[in-house]
C-alpha cells in the first residue's frame, strides 16, 4: 500500500489540521439518503428500495446503519439518519458491510474436520450430526467438571446469551478478548469514577488533548466522533494536541503532534498536572467537594513530578509540557481523550489514570464541552435466568491478578500448558487469539493444534480465521445482517437503545448464535429434565428480542420491538438537518444534551428512610444511592463512595501505589543504542483480522510495510521498499520500509489486519485455492481481477505477551527490538515465533504481578506494605 507522501514537515509539528478539519466539515457530508429521510431507489427500475434500519457490527462502535434491499439481496449501506451518535453516516468499513454475507469463501454449512487439525479437510454434515456430537461432548465433560468447557469470545455483542448458554451448563470458564484489547484504560478508570470510558464533548469543547487515540481513524466511537471532533474543529475554532509515537491522521488533523517515547504518557500527563497545581490553576473547589483528596494533598503529591524529570523520560521539552499545561488548565471548556496508546503498556492503567487526572483537577468532568461520564442503556434478561456456575475458574479469574476485572485471557495458553486447568471442550465465538493475540500461531496456535490440552475444539464462525481452521467442528454463524441482537453504545452524550435484525434470508445453512446455543442446550437436555431447557424457551431470535425490548418503559409505550424494527433506534431525539449534519428540535434548534449528571439531586422520596454518614455517604437498605454536599444530597458518582477517588485504597491492598504515579518500563531503560521499540496501529479501512477478505477494503488497502524515521533508515542504509529484519527477544519477521517524518526516531510501527494464512482466497491471495466441498458461497468473479500480489506481513508472532500487573492488558507497544537491512536469506514474509521464547517472556510478565518478585522492586515507595494475608479473586466484567 502506498501511504501518502509527507513533504516538509518538522518533527515536533504538524500543520496540516486545517485542510484536513476543512475535508472533514460535516456540513459537506451529503448523502442523498439523509435528503430523502432514508429512503433509495434502484437506478435501473426507479422502484424504492426496502431500507432495513441495524446496527453496524463489522467494528465494535454499533453505528446505526441502513441496509437497503432489492430482491432479498443488500444493495447499499447507509447510516440510519434517525440515529443520536451516527446522524446518517458510516464509514468506508461500515458501508461495505454486506461483503461479509457475501464472501464467496463463508462458511454455510457445519463442517466436520477429516485429516489433521489444521490441515484444511473438511466434510460437510447435516445440524443433527452436529448437534449430536456436540451435544455428547459436552455431556461427558458435565460428567467430570463444568468448568472443563471453556468459552472463549472476542466482539461478543449477543447481549447476555453468551453468558447464559454458560450459566446454563455451570460453568465459569470463559474467556474475553479485552486484555489484548483496552483493558487497562477501564481499570484506570473504574476505580476512579465508576464506568470505564469517559465520553468527551469535543463539539463544545475548546480545547482537547488526545494522549494516544486514532479517533479520526479507529478508536472506540470512531465514526460519532470524528463529526464531532470536526465540528469543534471548525465551528468552534477548538485547539488539539496530540500525543501519538506515529503521525496518524489524527494527529495530522490536530494543531500539535508531539511525538511522545512510548509508553511515557502518565509521566507527561503527571508533569502537566504538577505545573497546573503549581500555578495555582486547578479548580480547587470541584477537587474539595468531588474528589477523596483535598487540594493540599494533591499539591504534596504532584510535587515530585516535574517537567524536567518527564521532560528526560519522555523527550517532550520541559516548555512544551509547561505551555500546555497552562493552556489545558487556562482554556475552558477543555476535555481530554485516551485510548490504546497509554493503556496497552506494561504499567498501561498508571498511564490511564495520570491522564484522566487532567480533566478531573480543573473541574472540566460532566461540563458542556468536557470530560462526560458515558451514557448507556439496559435491557432486562429473559425469565427464568440460570443460577451462576458452582466454583470460579482460575484460568477466569487468576489469583495474580485481583484488579483485572477484565479478566487476563492472553496468557490462558501458559496456564492451560501447565496444566492449572484441565479443559475438554473448548468453545470460540468471534475470536481470533491465533492471529490477534501476542504470539500468534506460536502460543494460541500450537494450544489449539494440541489434541491432549484441547481435546475437543468447537468454533461458532462465519468465516474461516485462524482459529477456525483448527477446530474439530464448526456451527457456522450468520453474520451480523442475519442475526438479531440488543445494542446500547456511549458513542455520544444522548443514550439510545438500538438492535441488529436480519436484513434478508440467511444464506446456507447458517444459524444466528442464540438459536444456536438454544439448540445444542435442547439436545442436552431434550425434555427438560436436567432444569436447562428452562432457560432457552424462545422460538426464534425475535421472540428472544421481544424479552429485552417489549418491557422496557418509554420503549414500551412507543411500541416496544416493532418500534425498533421500523427505526432501528430509541428514542428518536430529533431530525437531521442534512444542510448542518446535526439533529434538530421541532423548532430547528440542534438538540442539546444534559450535563452534570452528578449533581442530580436526590428527590424527597428517595431519601426517605436513607442514613447519611460523616463524610455525607447516603445509603438506603444497605446501599450507596447519593452523597450529601454543602446541605444538598446529590446522586454523586458512580462509585462505592459516589465521589471521585483520587486514592484508590483497593491498589494499595496489593503494594501498587493508589495515588496517580507513573513506572518506566524497565527493559525501555536498558535499551541499547541499535534496539527500538517496535509498535503497532491500526489502519482507517480494517478492522482486526475481519476485514481482509472484504473486496472493496482489501483493493485500498492490502499490506503494511514498516514505518520509520529517515534519521532511523539512514543509520540503517535502508530506503523505502527495502527490505528489514525485524527481531524481538521471542522471533524475528522480514517486511518493507516505509520510511517518513512521521514517527518517532526509536520506534517502527507496523499496522495490524494483514498478514493473513487463513482466512479464505482474498486474505490470503491464494486466489486459485477454492476448496470444491460446496460448504462455502456463490463465486465472485472479482476474485479474478486482483491485481495486487502483497498481502503483508503481521507482527503478532514476534510480540511477547506482557501483562500489566494492575489491569491486566498485553503491551503491545513495549516490545524492543533489533532493526536490521535484511541479509541475503531472508526473504519478504519470513516470521518466525518459537513457543519456548513466548513461555519464558510469559514467565518473566509473570514476576511484575503482584505476588511476584519484580513488584516490590518496582514499587519501592511501597516498602512498608505487608502484602494481603491472602490472595483473593475478584468478581469480573467482560464487553
Ligand atoms: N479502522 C479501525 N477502527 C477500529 C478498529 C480497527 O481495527 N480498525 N478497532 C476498534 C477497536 S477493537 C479498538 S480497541 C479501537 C482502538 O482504537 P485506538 O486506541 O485509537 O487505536 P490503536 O491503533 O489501537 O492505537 C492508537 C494509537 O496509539 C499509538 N501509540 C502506540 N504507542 C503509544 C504510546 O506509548 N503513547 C501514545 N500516546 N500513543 C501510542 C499508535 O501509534 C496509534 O496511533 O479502535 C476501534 N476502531
Ligand atoms: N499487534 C496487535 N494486535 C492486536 C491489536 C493491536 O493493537 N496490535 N489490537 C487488539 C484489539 S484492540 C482487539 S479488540 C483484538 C481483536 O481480536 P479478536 O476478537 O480475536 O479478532 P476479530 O478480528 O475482531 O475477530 C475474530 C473472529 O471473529 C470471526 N467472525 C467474524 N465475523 C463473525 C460473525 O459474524 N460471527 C461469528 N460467529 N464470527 C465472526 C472471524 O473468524 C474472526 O477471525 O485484536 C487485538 N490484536
Ligand atoms: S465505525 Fe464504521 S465499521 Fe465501526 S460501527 Fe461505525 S460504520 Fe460500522
Ligand atoms: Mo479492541
Amino acid at each position: 500500500m502506498d501511504f501518502p507522501k509527507i513533504t516538509r514537515r518538522t518533527f515536533l509539528q504538524a500543520s496540516a489540521g486545517t485542510t484536513a478539519a476543512a475535508a472533514l466539515a460535516p456540513r459537506m457530508l451529503h448523502a442523498m439518503e439523509n435528503e430523502l429521510g432514508g429512503k433509495d431507489f434502484s437506478p435501473v427500475t426507479a422502484a424504492e428500495r426496502k431500507a432495513i434500519p441495524v446496527n453496524c457490527h463489522v467494528c465494535n462502535i454499533q453505528d446505526g446503519a441502513i441496509a437497503y434491499v432489492e430482491n432479498d439481496r443488500v444493495v447499499k449501506l447507509e447510516g440510519n439518519p434517525e440515529h443520536v451518535s451516527t446522524r446518517g453516516r458510516l464509514c468506508a468499513k461500515g458501508n461495505s458491510g454486506m461483503w461479509y454475507s457475501y464472501d464467496p469463501d463463508r462458511i454455510l454449512y457445519p463442517l466436520k474436520r477429516v485429516g489433521a487439525r489444521g490441515e484444511g479437510k473438511w466434510k460437510r454434515i447435516t445440524w443433527e450430526e452436529a448437534l449430536t456430537e456436540v451435544a455428547a461432548k459436552l455431556d461427558a465433560a458435565l460428567k467430570e467438571d463444568p468448568n472443563t468447557i471453556m468459552l472463549k469470545y472476542g466482539r461478543n455483542r449477543t447481549g447476555g446469551t453468551i453468558d447464559r448458554f454458560m450459566k446454563t451448563l455451570g460453568s465459569a470458564t470463559v474467556l474475553n478478548h479485552t486484555s489484548v484489547c483496552e483493558s487497562s484504560k477501564k481499570v484506570g478508570q473504574e476505580p476512579t469514577w465508576g464506568p470505564d470510558i469517559e465520553t468527551p464533548d469535543f463539539a463544545n469543547a475548546k480545547y482537547v488533548l488526545n494522549f494516544g487515540s486514532n479517533i479520526l481513524e479507529a478508536a472506540y466511537f470512531h465514526n460519532p466522533l470524528s463529526q464531532r471532533i470536526a465540528e469543534g474543529r471548525v465551528d468552534n475554532h477548538m485547539k488539539i494536541v496530540t500525543f501519538d509515537v506515529r503521525l496518524s491522521n489524527t494527529a495530522g488533523f490536530s494543531d500539535e503532534w508531539i511525538p511522545v517515547f512510548p509508553a511515557t504518557d502518565g509521566a507527561v500527563a503527571l508533569a502537566i498536572g504538577h505545573v497546573i497545581l503549581r500555578e495555582d490553576l486547578q479548580d480547587s473547589a470541584f477537587i474539595d467537594t468531588w474528589t477523596n483528596v483535598t487540594v493540599d494533598e494533591l499539591k504534596a503529591h504532584y510535587a515530585q513530578y516535574t517537567p524536567e524529570w518527564a521532560s528526560k523520560i519522555s523527550g517532550v521539552p520541559v516548555q512544551t509540557i509547561e505551555r500546555i499545561a497552562r493552556e489545558f488548565a487556562t482554556t475552558k471548556p477543555a476535555t481530554l481523550f485516551t485510548y490504546r496508546g497509554p493503556a496497552k503498556h506494561l504499567y498501561g492503567s498508571y498511564n490511564e489514570k495520570a491522564c484522566m487526572m487532567l480533566p478531573i483537577m480543573t473541574g472540566n468532568v460532566e461540563k458542556r464541552g468536557g470530560y462526560c461520564l458515558p451514557r448507556g442503556m439496559g435491557w432486562p434478561q429473559p425469565n427464568p435466568q440460570p443460577p451462576g456456575p458452582k466454583h470460579d475458574s482460575v484460568l477466569a479469574h487468576p489469583p495474580e491478578y485481583p484488579l483485572a476485572s477484565h479478566k487476563v485471557s492472553h496468557l490462558v495458553p501458559f496456564w492451560i500448558a501447565e496444566g492449572r486447568q484441565k479443559i475438554n471442550v473448548a468453545f470460540t465465538y468471534q475470536d481470533n487469539p491465533v492471529y490477534t493475540n501476542p504470539g500468534a500461531q506460536a502460543v494460541w496456535g500450537k494450544l489449539y493444534r494440541d489434541e491432549k490440552l484441547i481435546p475437543y475444539f468447537i468454533s461458532m464462525s462465519s468465516h474461516m480465521g485462524e482459529e477456525t481452521a483448527l477446530a474439530d467442528i464448526i456451527l457456522p454463524d450468520c453474520p451480523y445482517l442475519e442475526r438479531w441482537e440488543p445494542e446500547s453504545m456511549p458513542n455520544s452524550l444522548w443514550p439510545w437503545l438500538g438492535i441488529r435484525q436480519p436484513v434478508h434470508k440467511s444464506l446456507g445453512e447458517s444459524r444466528e448464535n442464540r438459536v444456536l446455543l438454544r439448540d445444542i442446550i435442547w439436545k442436552l437436555d431434550p425434555d427438560g429434565s436436567r432444569g436447562m431447557k428452562q432457560f432457552w424457551a424462545f422460538k426464534d431470535g425475535e421472540d428472544y428480542m421481544r424479552h429485552h425490548f417489549d418491557n422496557v418503559p418509554g420503549l414500551k409505550e412507543a411500541g416496544g420491538l416493532d418500534f425498533l424494527k421500523k427505526h432501528g433506534v430509541w428514542p428518536i431525539y430529533g431530525t437531521l438537518d442534512p444542510k448542518t449534519g446535526k439533529v434538530t428540535d421541532k423548532t430547528g434548534r440542534e438538540i442539546q444534551a444534559e450535563y452534570g449528571l452528578y449533581r442530580k439531586e436526590l428527590s424527597a422520596a428517595d431519601m426517605e428512610g436513607a442514613m447519611v454518614d460523616a463524610h455525607g455517604l447516603i445509603t438506603k437498605n444497605g446501599k450507596a444511592i447519593g452523597i450529601r454536599r454543602n446541605g444538598r444530597n446529590y446522586v454523586g458518582f458512580p462509585t462505592p463512595n459516589r465521589v471521585i477517588n483520587v486514592r484508590v485504597d483497593e491498589w494499595a491492598e496489593y503494594g501498587f501505589n493508589p495515588m496517580p504515579t507513573f513506572k518506566r518500563i524497565p527493559w525501555h531503560e536498558t535499551m541499547k543504542d541499535d534496539e527500538m521499540i517496535l509498535s503497532t496501529f491500526k489502519l482507517n479501512v480494517h478492522k482486526q483480522s475481519r476485514t481482509a477478505a472484504v473486496k472493496w477494503l482489501a483493493e485500498i488497502a492490502h499490506s503494511n510495510p514498516a514505518w520509520m524515521n529517515p534519521e532511523t533508515a539512514k543509520k540503517l542504509g535502508v530506503k523505502t521498499g527495502d527490505l528489514v529484519r525485524v527481531e524481538s527477544p521471542v522471533g524475528y519477521l522480514v517486511t518493507k520500509a516505509y520510511v517518513t517524518e512521521g514517527i518517532h526516531p526509536q520506534v517502527i510501527s507496523i499496522a495490524t489486519g494483514f498478514g493473513h494464512w487463513e482466512y479464505g482466497r482474498l486474505a490470503t491471495l491464494k486466489l486459485k485455492d477454492r476448496k470444491g466441498d460446496a460448504s462455502h458461497g456463490e463465486e465472485d468473479p472479482d476474485l479474478n481481477n486482483v491485481w495486487w500480489d502483497d498481502k503483508g506481513v503481521h507482527p503478532n508472532a514476534i510480540i511477547p505477551a506482557v501483562a500489566d500487573p494492575i489491569g491486566g492488558s498485553q503491551g503491545w507497544y513495549d516490545t524492543v527490538v533489533k532493526v536490521t537491512k535484511a541479509g541475503p536469506n531472508d526473504k519478504y514474509g519470513d516470521i518466525h515465533g518459537d513457543w519456548d521464547k513466548h513461555y519464558a517472556a510469559y514467565k518473566e510478565t509473570m514476576r511484575y504481578a503482584y505476588t511476584g518478585d519484580l513488584h516490590r522492586k518496582m514499587h519501592p515507595e511501597m516498602a512498608a506494605w505487608a502484602g494481603p494475608e491472602s490472595v483473593k479473586p475478584k468478581a469480573s466484567g467482560g464487553h
